[in-house]
Order: C-alpha cells, then structure tokens, then sequence
C-alpha cells in the first residue's frame, strides 16, 4: 500500500477541505498538485474516487506553513482542486477556508494557544494580504463548540471572528481594475471590482431572473449560464486577469433589492456551479460594490450611514454579514465578518 499524507479534514465557514502542513506534501508544485487531484478523486463530476464532495465548495484546499514574515503566525495557501477538469488552481484566495486556517495551525503545534481566544494572523499567499482570526481556546485547547451560526450550516459552533486589512485589488491590481465604477460589457453595466475577491456585478434584472431563484434552478438555466460565461471571458482580461477560461475567477454575483432586512440580495456563480451563500471575500467585494456611488447595486441597496456598516448580504440560504469600516472619503478601509470551523477528520489520506 502506498504512503499515505498526513492532513485534517475541516469544514471551514460554509466550504470543506483539507488542511495539511506544506511540509507534508511534494514541494515541487506539479508533483503536489497531482497528488491533490488523487486525493480529491478529480477529475470526476462525482469524485467517487475520492475525499471531494463533487462540489466547488468541497474540494478545496488549504497548505499551513510557520510564517517567516514579522507579525505574522502562519502562511496559508488556497488550493481549488477543480471536480470536472484536471486543474488545481492558486488564482483565488477563499475566506471560507481561512476560517479553520486558525485552529488547524495551534491544533498542529504553530501558534501557542492563550487561555480564553486565540488571535492568528494569518499571511493569504493568495493575494499577499493578511488576516487576523480569533480562535477560542479555552484552557489553551482548541474549542469547536459554541452558540455562534452561520447561514449555510447546520447548528451552532464556537465562533471565528476574522479582521481583513487592505484587500482592495488583491488579485486585480486595484479594487476597480478598469477605474469605473460601472462599465458596460456585451451591453450589460457591470461593476467590476476585487475587494479581496475578483467579481462583476450586475444587476440579476439585466439577466432575466429575479434574482431570488434557488441554486438549482439556476444551474438548470443553460442559455443564462452562457451568458454570464460569455460576460465572464469578456470581463476577465478587462479586470487584469488574463484569459479566464481555466480560471475560478472572477465570481458573477447578480445582485436585486433586499428581501429580508438586509443591504442587497445576491446569487453569485463560482464561476459555472452557483453558490450556495456567497463566499467571504465576494461577500465584502459585493459589500463595497454596494457602497460605491454610481455603482448599478448601490441604486439597488439599503447600506445605512456612518463610518461603521454592518451590511447583510443575503444569499440562497440566509445571509452573510460584512462589517465595513470606511475612511473620511467613504473608502472601505477593513471588513470583518463572523464564521465557524469544525474538526472533522485528522489522519492520513491515501493517493491512487
Ligand atoms: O470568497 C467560494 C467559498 C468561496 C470563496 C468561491 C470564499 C471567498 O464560499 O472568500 O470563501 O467563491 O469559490 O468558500
């Protein structure tokens, strides 16, 4: 029987991976990234030869080092193991994922835990951006029991509040890559925007639907689908991305007025499947989008006042709140928002 790689199996905010130490896997890229694929059992829409859950959102990755870099714990590396194609990808950083960043890297001995919470900063190789997550660790051990919930996740976890600092242009260069705030693509006003996430949005109207269709009957929706594919080509080289096609990026959120209370609703496709909620870093870049003047959401969207927003982003299943602090000039200058993590599985898991 062939070795087997040691990692842990997470859930982390509403997506699930695994999360091993960079030392445990091939240091060379290629020899990593096919071993990843065997583990996840891709390519295969149903992954039934491996740990993936035939889903974007379950077939992900996250490789933990001890950081090198002042004032930062640990650095962490997304990987979007794809289900269909023979593509692992770097080109996104994922804050579903980074939420059990935190308690994987004391769990594994590379932060000393305090008694009562735990702050790990985190480097995103990613975007080159960091993060601070506050882990609870009661008597200095890892608690994954709690009161806090998230939308998208059954039952209540101990809560991991994460900070994020200047992710303007993490992956674009600059938050509005073109320097519009809207511009108009294959006929359509788009926003154009990465505010830690690469994203177009555009108004759900623009595209025929409502914009508070299920996942599902959306994904059933082939000539919408190529549509915002076709939007999504065109976009990419606009927003610094080059050509996107093999991409995971940019995100589609197709935005419409709020239905619950919160500031704007969304049904975001990652790019081909359609999320379930709405990831992190797309909630915030999705948020600021909303706070832009001139922006096609803002005329849609309820943002309230003040230096401080807490700003309910509602998605397919609930919402996700994105807490924005803005500068004198109504710039976003950092955004926190509340997830969960829990330990699933810690071992070894067996390539073909
Ligand atoms: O935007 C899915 C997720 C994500 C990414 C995706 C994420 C983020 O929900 O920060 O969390 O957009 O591919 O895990």
């Amino acid at each position: 029987m062939s070795d087997g790689i040691r990692c842990m199996w997470m859930r982390g905010g509403t997506s699930k991976g695994g999360y091993f130490l960079a030392s445990d896997l091939p240091a060379d890229a290629d020899e990593r990234d096919a071993a990843l694929l065997e583990i996840m059992g891709s390519p295969d829409v149903r992954q039934i030869d491996g740990m993936g859950g035939a889903d974007p959102l379950t077939s992900k990755v996250a490789v933990v080092r001890a950081s090198e870099r002042p004032g930062v714990d640990v650095d962490y590396l997304f990987l979007q193991v794809f289900v269909d194609r023979a593509i692992v990808s770097d080109a996104q950083n994922c804050g579903n994922i980074l939420a059990g960043v935190g308690p994987f890297a004391i769990e594994r001995g590379l932060v000393t835990a305090r008694d009562g919470v735990t702050p790990v900063t985190i480097y995103m190789q990613n975007t080159e951006q960091e993060a601070v997550a506050r882990v609870s660790t009661p008597d200095g051990v890892v608690s994954y029991r709690g009161d806090a919930s998230i939308d998208g996740v059954p039952g209540q976890a101990a809560a991991v509040p994460i900070e994020f600092r200047d992710t303007a242009g993490s992956s674009c260069g600059a938050l509005l890559p073109t320097g519009n705030v809207v511009d108009v693509v294959g006929g359509i006003e788009v926003t154009m925007i990465d505010n830690g996430m690469p994203c177009v949005v555009l108004r759900a109207a623009d595209m025929g639907i409502s914009g508070l269709e299920s996942p599902e009957d959306l994904e059933a929706d082939s000539g919408l689908r190529e549509r915002l594919e076709r939007l999504r080509l065109a976009c990419g080289p606009l927003m610094n991305l080059g050509d996107v096609t093999d991409k995971s990026v940019p995100k589609m959120t197709m935005v419409s007025t709020p239905r619950n209370g919160g500031a704007v609703a969304t049904r975001t496709f990652i790019p081909h499947r359609c999320h379930k909620t709405i990831g992190v870093l797309g909630a915030v870049s999705v948020a600021t989008a909303c706070l832009l003047e001139g922006s096609p959401a803002r005329a849609l969207a309820d943002v309230g006042e003040g230096a401080e927003r807490s700003m309910a982003i509602e998605h397919p299943t609930g919402e996700m709140t994105v807490v924005a602090r803005l500068d004198d000039s109504g710039q976003v200058i950092s955004a926190a928002i509340l997830r969960t993590a829990r330990k699933l599985m810690d071992g070894m898991v067996f390539r073909r």
